[in-house]
């Protein structure tokens, strides 16, 4: 069965709940340090260049932002429409403490409010253990009680060797053994049709 997202389009930026969007629909949420691969990854999905803006310079999302999608279902037939919901990054985005604290209070406010989160993608570099910001993003998210699912970005940077090797230190460090991690890369593709597959799911 063949899962594509058929259109996409920007709808809004928020930082306060009144700036969600007016229509409702079911959201899958990106998270993760700044520079981990959260707008890449919405522009992998979907296919698309530039609908979600990506920099080398840590920081570049500073808002939630929302892009609306729709995914063709092939057997049997169906449309589905939901939000890719990108977020601004935790950790060391090149902007002011006073910024990042704004953007943690507005993000933790999303994830408390929104009543349409299907599941947050938690994204970790796989090149890196995981940092204690990491580890208490996951807490949160859990104590909020939204599923989540760990997605282990840029996976061509690594040999398929070093790749095992990380992939064991991060569900370690995470600490359930048997948490599903899902390597992705944006620049092959590795990973999107699994992850499409897990939102059709949610849907
Ligand atoms: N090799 C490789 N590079 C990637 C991948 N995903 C993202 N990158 C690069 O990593 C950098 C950061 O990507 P973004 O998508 O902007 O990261 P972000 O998590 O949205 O960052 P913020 O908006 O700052 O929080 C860019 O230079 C991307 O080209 C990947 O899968 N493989
Ligand atoms: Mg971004």
């Amino acid at each position: 069965m063949e899962i594509k997202i058929i259109k996409s389009d920007y709808v809004t930026s928020a930082v306060r709940s009144s700036q969600y969007p007016e229509e409702i629909l079911p959201e899958i949420v990106f998270i993760g340090r700044s520079n981990v691969g959260k707008s890449s990854l919405i522009n992998s999905l979907t296919n698309r260049k530039n609908l979600a803006r990506t920099s080398q310079t840590p920081g570049k999302t500073q808002t939630i932002n929302f892009y609306k999608a729709t995914l063709k279902i092939t057997e049997p037939p169906e449309l589905k429409n939901f939000y890719l919901v990108d977020l601004p990054g935790y950790g060391y985005a090149k902007t002011s403490k006073t910024n990042r604290g704004i953007w943690a209070k507005f993000i933790d406010e999303y994830l408390s409010k929104s009543l349409q989160i299907k599941f947050v993608c938690q994204l970790v570099d796989i090149r890196h253990a995981p940092q204690d910001s990491d580890l208490q993003t996951f807490k949160n998210i859990l104590e909020k009680n939204l599923p989540v699912l760990i997605v282990a970005t840029k996976s061509d940077k690594l040999s398929k060797n070093e790749r095992a090797k990380n992939l064991a230190v991060i569900k370690k460090s995470f600490g359930i053994e048997e948490l599903p991690i899902l390597p992705y890369s944006s620049k092959n593709g590795e990973g999107n049709s699994d992850l499409l597959d897990v939102i059709a799911d949610s849907l």
